[in-house]
């Protein structure tokens, strides 16, 4: 019985000194932070030298929701490295490690609620979609990032984990129709559907990764261990945060008069909708 207390109880006690500890005990896992501190910290230098002589104002707008994207990704790495964003949390009953403390990266979904709604920015105002569309899928991003964040960080009940991972699910859904269904139809109008088709496909099959991590994980059924489960969300933040961006900018400054040219014709799909 004392065996069940101490291990139940005490390491929801661990102080964020031991969580650190415990990361920098796991060599791979920290890896999987430092890598992105690296990565996104170039990014940032190349981004910026890339943005220097950009006059448009549409264009402007492109690149600094981009730019957002690697700032953003310093930032939650950092906070995952330090032991600031990572609980061990106790899984509920019915839970494949029932009983047993999870590494919860929690600060992972809390970012991605800042990170993903700068990506769909940059791809709305790529397609010249409307404000409306802009706005929906921003919305159903950010819902679905903190959905996610609730299937995390609930401990009561393993139903209710997934209910929560449901419900993200259709957020999902939300977003995929504005990027699959009506975007393209905007960018065909907008003369970027070359560009646009490459990045709408980069960005739905590195995001659809996303949840099937999760459901493998240790967070949902513990196939995949920790370190393992973070290098997955590493290498997908690779693909589509600095791949697609590097990809959207080099774009954006290749053809600043395309992107100038296109405001007028800002959300004209629409009629055709
Ligand atoms: C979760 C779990 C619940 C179900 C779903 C998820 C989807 C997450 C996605 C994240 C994308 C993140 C990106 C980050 C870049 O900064 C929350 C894993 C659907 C799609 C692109």
């Amino acid at each position: 019985d004392m065996a069940i207390l101490t291990q139940s109880v005490v390491p929801l006690e661990m102080t964020q000194a031991e969580v650190f500890q415990a990361v920098q005990d796991d060599a791979l896992l920290n890896a999987s932070f430092w890598a992105n501190i690296a990565l996104a910290g170039l990014s940032i230098i190349l981004f910026v030298y890339m943005g220097r002589n950009i006059q448009n104002q549409r264009a402007q707008l492109i690149w600094v929701a981009t730019l957002l994207v690697p700032l953003v990704s310093i930032s939650s790495y950092t906070g995952l490295a330090s032991g600031l964003t990572i609980s061990f949390l106790e899984m509920p009953a019915g839970h494949a490690i029932a009983g047993e403390e999870a590494l919860t990266m929690w600060g992972r979904y809390l970012t991605w609620a800042l990170s993903t709604p700068m990506i769909l920015i940059a791809l709305g105002l790529l397609a010249g979609s409307n404000v409306t569309k802009i706005f929906t899928a921003v919305t159903g991003t950010t819902a679905m990032c903190v959905t996610g964040l609730a299937a995390a960080l609930t401990t009561s009940s393993h139903m209710m984990r997934w209910f929560w991972f449901f419900i993200s699910c259709m957020f999902f859904l939300q977003v995929l129709y504005v990027l699959l269904v009506q975007w393209p139809k905007d960018a065909e109008v907008a003369g970027t559907a070359g560009i646009f088709n490459t990045l709408k496909l980069l960005t739905a099959v590195t995001w659809f990764g996303y949840p099937v991590i999760w459901a493998l994980g240790l967070e949902g059924v513990a196939v995949l261990d920790v370190a393992v489960t973070s290098w997955g969300y590493s290498v997908l933040d690779i693909l589509a945060k600095y791949i697609f961006a590097y990809l959207l900018l080099s774009y954006v400054k290749a053809n600043e008069s395309a992107i100038a040219g296109m405001a007028d014709g800002l959300g004209a799909a629409d009629s055709a909708n």
